[in-house]
């Protein structure tokens, strides 16, 4: 037994997969269920063969930045790993693997859930009504905009991205146009009636929602910014459940300010927890803490994949969702 991987856990996990883990591997969780430092990471990749990190876990050049190290594989627990160096990884000859496909559902249902609510106004509503301050109904009252048979502009034409089509264009009759870094065939764009265009630019201004599903990092950042805001339909609609450093929140906060867009919703953030003060005084603006894939179903099966990845690994296979 005592040549089981030993596997350092950094967040607690849905019970049924901690129960998995302590079962196949020397399993040693975070009990504190913090997220842990850069000394923290350098110490531990001298002890675990494997670390299982999540998006609260910076391991940047930092916390990569030792001689050698024990551990083999960083599998992360969420799709996006922007929050790891994946050079540095390769570097100490450490795998890297997420876990893609079974959070695009939830995902793209929270992206539903504040698009809707961004455009129905339905944050403003229930802070006006748990505050005491509704006066009754009346018809120019909290006035929303139509959702159903607008244009939605999907920036990354990924996982998440078709699913979020899927609803857009069957549920409500969206128009759906989409921007990828590669081009997508033809066929997947005709299930659902989109037309892809070249550039963001280009994307921008035909749409009445535009919502991000493309990866964070540093080629990603700031990809909305002031520029970018201005050149969105006066009236239209921002919704983020990416990555956080993907909209400059400073530029996004004068276009709300200014009206200059409808409105925004955001479930991540620059830097999140913390919340650049700037955001807080915008009405117009939803904002969820990081609940994309929040649901017992998925975070479970989020964990069944990471499992997964690392029985691969340790069995010498290649994990199917090896990323580096
Ligand atoms: C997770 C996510 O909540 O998978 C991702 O990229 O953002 C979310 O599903 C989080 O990242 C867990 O690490």
């Amino acid at each position: 037994r005592n040549n089981r991987p030993r596997v350092l856990v950094t967040r607690r996990w849905p019970q049924s997969v901690e129960t998995e883990l302590a079962e196949r591997f020397d399993t040693v969780f975070n009990i504190e269920d913090k997220a842990m430092s850069a000394a923290d990471f350098r110490d531990a990749l001298g002890h675990f063969d494997a670390i299982l990190p999540t998006v609260t876990d910076g391991l940047g050049p930092d916390a990569l930045n030792v001689p050698q190290a024990r551990t083999r594989l960083l599998a992360n627990y969420g799709v996006g790993f922007s929050h790891i160096d994946t050079d540095a990884a390769k570097r100490l000859g450490i795998a890297v693997t997420n876990t893609p496909d079974v959070l695009s559902e939830c995902t793209a249902d929270l992206a539903m859930t504040l698009m809707l609510m961004v455009a129905r106004r339905a944050g403003e509503g229930e802070r006006e009504l748990r505050a005491g301050a509704w006066t009754g109904w009346r018809p120019t009252h909290l006035v929303g905009a139509k959702v159903t048979g607008k244009v939605l502009g999907i920036v990354g034409f990924g996982r998440i991205g078709r699913a979020m089509a899927r609803r857009a264009h069957f549920g409500f009759g969206m128009k759906i146009v989409v921007q990828n870094r590669s081009k997508i065939a033809q066929e997947v764009l005709d299930r659902f009636d989109a037309e892809q265009v070249d550039s963001i630019d280009e994307l921008l201004p035909q749409c009445d929602f535009v919502s991000l599903h493309c990866p964070g990092g540093a080629a990603n950042r700031h990809l909305i910014n002031a520029r970018r805001l201005d050149l969105m339909k006066r009236g239209a609609f921002l919704i983020n459940t990416a990555r956080g450093e993907v909209i400059d929140e400073q530029a996004l906060a004068q276009a709300l300010m200014f009206d200059c867009i409808g409105g925004a919703a955001l479930d991540v953030f620059d830097g999140e927890p913390r919340i650049a003060p700037v955001l807080l005084d915008c009405d117009n603006l939803v904002m969820l803490p990081h609940l994309g894939s929040a649901t017992e179903e998925t975070r479970t099966a989020m964990g069944r994949r990471v499992v997964d990845n690392l029985v691969d690994f340790f069995e010498g296979r290649e994990p199917g969702d090896r990323v580096a």
